[in-house]
């Protein structure tokens, strides 16, 4: 498939660069470093040869999360949203970008977002889980309180919003102690991003903005394959559950995925057969994975042609409101 759109896509900036390293054996490293801190060469290449149009970009993780100073989150934010505003600039129908957030400061991340949609044209915004807020051990997820004004903000704005994975604290994680293999995207990321989303998810964030819309990589973080379960149990005894409906409800109205790191039918199709095609889209999570490996597995799939134009391409037409 030839004119695909891609919407998990990183780059970074100097002051961010070091946050990725941890995730790279020594001897891809400078390649991973190099193809992270390129816009015009090796990407624009790889999106053409393996058959994308527009990337989305987005910084590498967790970056401005990761800043408990919030005033030096708030800058960090604002230079990469910056340099990723003139790279669309130089090349607006092939990028397109998800703005960095300074979270830490609720009320300067809506005034960021705000920013980033109405001047730079961006599509939305993305985090990398939650923030680190006043000292490095604190963590602070979306559905406190304290967000409240921020999330009446992005849903006024009509954008969606990317829940991207970022590595549990260790230090509060003794589980993964001796096990360090099992950390980052081998399944860390996939158990704290899903707990994040099931958060958000049944908070009432979603009765407050029903037309908010959030975004999941790697096919849903493993929540498409256990929602029957979740809601089953749920219904049996809600808990304090504060939400109005089931969670499965908020993930068929509420909840898109991407195909980010995940090529895989099986998972597509079940994918498919609860949450429906119309809101599975296509991604790779360049360039922590490579467009040969998403394209060569997307591009002859066992599905319909139909539906992979969809989930290629027309969804994310759809739901960016492109031309
Ligand atoms: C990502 O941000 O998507 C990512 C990392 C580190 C390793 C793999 C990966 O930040 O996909
Ligand atoms: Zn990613």
């Amino acid at each position: 498939m030839k004119n695909k759109i891609a919407l998990e896509e990183h780059f970074a900036i100097d002051l961010t660069i070091g946050d990725s390293q941890v995730y790279a054996r020594p001897e891809v490293w400078q390649t991973l470093k190099s193809n992270l801190l390129d816009f015009e060469q090796q990407r624009i290449e790889q999106m053409d040869e393996w058959g994308t149009e527009l990337s989305i970009l987005s910084l590498n993780s967790p970056a401005v999360q990761g800043i408990p100073d919030a005033r030096r989150a708030i800058d960090v934010a604002r230079r990469a949203n910056d340099v990723l505003a003139e790279q669309i600039a130089r090349h607006p129908t092939r990028f397109g970008g998800f703005a960095a957030l300074p979270m830490q400061d609720p009320q300067a991340a809506a005034r960021e977002l705000e920013r980033c949609v109405t001047q730079l044209g961006f599509h939305g915004f993305l985090v990398n889980g939650f923030s680190q807020v006043g000292d490095e051990n604190t963590v602070v997820y979306y559905d406190d309180p304290r967000f409240a004004d921020f999330w009446a903000v992005a849903a006024a704005l009509k954008k969606p919003f990317y829940m991207h994975p970022r590595d549990p604290l260790l230090g509060r994680e003794p589980i993964y102690e001796g096990a360090h293999w099992l950390t980052g995207p081998t399944w860390a990321f996939a158990v704290e991003t899903g707990i994040h989303a099931l958060r958000l998810l049944s908070s009432g964030l979603f009765d407050r903005h029903p037309e908010l819309q959030m975004i999941l990589g790697h096919f849903g973080e493993g929540i498409p394959f256990n929602i029957w379960r979740v809601d089953h149990i749920l219904r049996k005894g809600r808990r304090g559950m504060p939400c109005d409906r089931e969670i499965g409800d908020y993930l068929r109205s509420n909840v898109h995925i991407t195909t980010s790191g995940n090529f895989r039918t099986p998972t597509l199709l079940s994918t498919m057969l609860e949450v429906g095609a119309d809101r599975i889209m296509y991604s790779v999570d360049y360039p922590f994975e490579k467009h040969e490996d998403a394209a060569r597995w997307f591009d002859r799939c066992e599905i319909s042609e139909n539906d992979r134009r969809k989930i290629g391409r027309d969804n994310a037409v759809k739901l960016f409101g492109l031309k």
